[in-house]
């Protein structure tokens, strides 16, 4: 009865995927499932049982994945991110399934519009931009090049918050994406983990032997799975992302209860939701918040022991784990794995410290997302002892270790001593994740080929000379399924008219493209679909925010999370120059220009709220004034997200990527532009790098500084306010922002944020912003030339094969994984 497998039980007969029996198996979920009439079914009944559909026809080929594995007994990968940015799952799995035409015929003979209900289907935003994203992509890519893989995350019940604008400010409102209900997944009540915290640690000793550590909990709780299945390509392989949430162990504390106390007989139940409540609105700067170090704790652990269960189940003991066992942390955040793995093997299973450790590291890897150094996440020791009293004499121990070690290499001199440590001792101490992260793995991997560099310089620059074989690059890619063929289906019917089918199996075959770049009826196909493109933002932009703009302009964007590095300020005060310069030289041949911004500002940043507001500012300025009446618009789109990014994308002619050189790791949006021929204009930061090195830099325009530039102008005492003197353009803008022209309602509103750029300009705004001006102006003439502009558009797309998730985790598969 509870054998675990039994291969000799036939799977039932997959369902089928033709529209006839599809129509009739949406029929059926809607009466059987969701219990509704056909004559009284909403849109959203019809959602729903349109995924329930669907997601039968994943299951047939989940249960078909999950089997290979078992019984080629291969290896398995496991994704630990806190973020998986995944957006809408209709369209995708539909897609990857080659089931459109069958969906598209079965929904006509009921009448349904396809369009209509997808448009329904919440985002799921369990994640905050670039890092979240990627995740996703790789989820997707994973499955598509058939690596056995598990994600591992959080449910969170609230997502990324949901953006307003309210005059012109960042509102945050909570976004409640499982309002209807998440027909994906599927609650796996068995499949439930305890997770502890607080408490003591108790030494058993028994003569002569090693003594025992065991852990004595204050608090406990459970972790419960909830599986979503993702299909990959051509639904070659579905892997699993399995996200945890929170539950009390005694929902009801009956004692209480009985003794009256209704309220506080929940307290427990209250404890444990709160934990997977919300996702931290926090991008690249840590929240830094006990509840934030609970929840990095609790998906880890519950990862873990889900993992070491399987791993036993099917062989039998831990002997082999690295073997058949890599585990991926998507950044330090679930770095407190590596001790809660060494915990584990030691208090549980009754490996030898040492031991543990040389499992450990050959099974984990880690990815390095960011060189900010306010985003390397650090924890107050008393913080980290209060909540895990084991884990923090664990670390203590493998510090000792790794410092004894270091200390015997030739050269380790005090400081690099210092650096390498577990524990940050200058000041109050703290527990350093980053390190925890980078001893505990075999490979260290940055973003972008520049970022890796970096990263070896600076924030691991000792732990690099003690380990020169574990940092490696792996540049991010995107994956081409909802970044190009279903966000774009004009440019993908087109391509495949051209050129054929093989570049959706194998992106780099895009170029193939490149020979048609100079013809000119294809580049006006190409060009009428950009165009339709431009059409349907400018409906959108109509139907949301009732600002009509003209699809025959530029549609320039810079989308993504607000964030002083990225430079919207950059864009925002270029628009305020080109404004002036319009006013002054009315006759002169503009070209017309449409500047989109959106992008989520994180709560606690002052100065990123402030960006948005002054985007708006200026915005109700520009777009009033007479004076640049068609040349010259900007608007905000509110509450971006990867809905929104699907249809931006493809609507865009110059992508904005123009963060201060050394700060960007990667960008992945990008890529996404790009593949979509977009130009970008960009400074040589992240995977802009790269990009030229492909696109061909006449195909691009690269300005201002490179990073070394940068850092050479920091050190020697850069003075922003003398550069800013030197250059009208740029000093008149400032002036007009920092006396409030475009804030009479409150004149002195952005005094400190234009204050900051005079006194210090950290991100180089001033000593970028001529050389960014003369690049747009480029631009302009580029675009005058349409023939030339079309021609670079398409060798963009031609061109950015490479840049695929799948090549990205072709790569992580044979160097760090071991599983391909
Ligand atoms: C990236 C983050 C990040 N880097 C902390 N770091 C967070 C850090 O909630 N937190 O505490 C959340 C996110 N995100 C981004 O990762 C980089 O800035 C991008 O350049 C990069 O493309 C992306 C994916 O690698």
């Amino acid at each position: 009865m509870n054998k675990v497998t039994n291969p000799d039980l036939p799977l039932p007969t997959p369902r089928s995927h033709d529209a006839d029996e599809l129509a009739a198996s949406i029929l059926e979920k809607l009466i059987y499932q969701v219990g509704k009439d056909t004559i009284v079914a909403k849109p959203h009944d019809w959602l729903r049982a349109v995924i329930l559909a669907i997601r039968d026809r994943v299951t047939d080929k989940w249960m078909e994945s999950t089997r290979k594995t078992y019984e080629a007994g291969s290896k398995r990968v496991y994704y630990l991110s806190l973020e998986f940015l995944i957006g809408r799952l209709l369209r995708d799995a539909i897609s990857n399934l080659e089931m459109i035409d069958a969906i598209n015929k079965a929904l006509a003979k009921l009448d349904v519009n396809l369009v209509e209900i997808a448009g329904l289907e919440p985002d799921a935003a369990l994640g905050n931009g670039g890092l979240g994203r990627l995740a996703a992509c790789f989820m997707e890519s994973m499955a598509t090049v058939d690596v056995p893989a598990y994600g591992y995350g959080i449910r969170y019940v609230n997502g990324l918050f949901r953006q307003e604008i309210a005059d012109g400010w960042q509102v945050e409102l909570p976004e409640n994406w499982l309002a209807h209900g998440n027909p994906w997944e599927f609650h796996r009540r068995e499949s439930t983990y305890e997770i502890n915290f607080g408490g003591k640690v108790d030494i058993i000793e028994e003569g002569g032997k090693e003594p025992r550590y065991v852990w004595k909990p204050a608090e406990r709780m459970m972790a419960e799975a909830y599986d979503t299945p993702v299909v990959g390509w051509r639904a070659k392989r579905v892997n699993t992302l399995r996200l945890w949430s929170a539950d009390a162990i005694d929902p009801i504390l009956l004692d209480k209860f009985n003794a009256g106390d209704h309220i506080g007989a929940l307290q427990e139940s209250t404890k444990a939701e709160t934990l997977t409540r919300v996702l931290y609105p926090a991008d690249a700067n840590p929240a830094g918040q006990e509840l934030r170090l609970r929840q990095e704790y609790f998906f880890s652990s519950a990862s873990l022991q889900d993992i070491l269960r399987r791993h036993k189940q099917q062989f039998g003991d831990l002997s082999n784990l690295p073997e058949k066992v890599a585990i991926h942390l998507n950044d330090t955040h679930p770095a407190i794995a590596v001790i809660e793995m060494m915990r584990l093997l030691i208090d549980i299973h009754d490996i030898a410290f040492d031991e543990a450790w040389d499992m450990t590291v050959k099974t984990f890897a880690y990815t390095n997302h960011t060189l900010l150094p306010e985003a390397l996440e650090t924890w107050p020791v008393p913080l980290f002892e209060r909540l895990f009293p084991r884990h923090m004499q664990l670390i203590y121990q493998i510090n000792a270790k790794i410092l004894l070690e270091a200390r015997k290499q030739k050269g380790a001199t005090d400081e690099a001593i210092r650096q390498i440590s577990l524990i940050d001792e200058g000041g109050e101490r703290r527990v350093r994740m980053g390190n925890i992260a980078f001893l505990g793995s075999h490979s260290i991997n940055g973003v972008s080929a520049l970022h890796t560099e970096l990263m070896k310089e600076t924030v691991f620059y000792n732990l690099h000379r003690i380990h020169p074989d574990r940092i490696n690059n792996k540049t991010n890619g995107i994956t081409p399924r909802r970044w190009l063929k279903e966000c774009n289906p004009g440019l993908t019917r087109l391509i495949r008219d051209v050129i054929g089918d093989e570049f959706l199996d194998d992106t780099e075959k895009l170029k193939a493209l490149d020979a048609f770049a100079e013809d000119s009826s294809f580049q006006e196909r190409f060009d009428a679909v950009k165009r339709e493109n431009k059409a349907r933002l400018s409906n959108l932009i109509g139907e949301r925010l009732g600002t009509r703009i003209d699809p025959s302009a530029i549609f320039d964007i810079q989308i993504k999370r607000i964030h002083e590095y990225k430079r919207q300020l950059l864009n925002i005060i270029e628009a305020v120059a080109l404004y002036d310069q319009i006013r002054s030289h009315p006759e002169m041949d503009w070209v017309p220009r449409v500047k989109l911004f959106a992008g989520k500002a994180a709560p606690s940043y002052h100065n990123a709220k402030l960006i948005i507001k002054l985007a708006n500012d200026v915005a109700r300025v520009i777009n009033s004034d007479p004076a640049v009446r068609g040349l010259l618009k900007i608007v905000f789109i509110p509450n971006y997200n990867v809905s929104t990014a699907e249809v931006m994308i493809p609507a865009a002619d110059l992508s904005e990527q123009i963060s201060t050189a050394g700060m960007e790791a990667s960008g992945t949006g990008n890529m996404k532009f790009a593949i979509n021929g977009a130009l970008t204009i960009g400074t040589l930061d992240g995977a802009n790098v790269e990009m030229r090195d492909w696109i061909g830099a006449e195909n691009m325009v690269i300005f201002g500084m490179t990073a070394e530039e940068v850092e050479a102008a920091r050190a020697d005492g850069y003075n922003p306010r003398e550069l800013i003197e030197g250059s009208k353009e740029l000093s008149q803008a400032l002036s007009a922002i920092s006396s409030g022209v475009f804030s009479h309602d409150d004149p002195g509103r952005y005094a400190d944020l234009i204050g900051g750029i005079y006194d210090h300009d950290w991100f180089m705004v001033a000593a970028d912003f001529d050389a960014y001006a003369a690049a747009q102006r480029q631009v302009d003439a580029i675009w005058n030339d349409r023939t030339a502009w079309n021609v670079k558009a398409i060798r963009n797309t031609a061109r950015m094969g490479w840049f695929s998730s799948d090549r990205a985790i072709r790569e992580y598969a044979r160097d760090i994984w071991g599983a391909l």
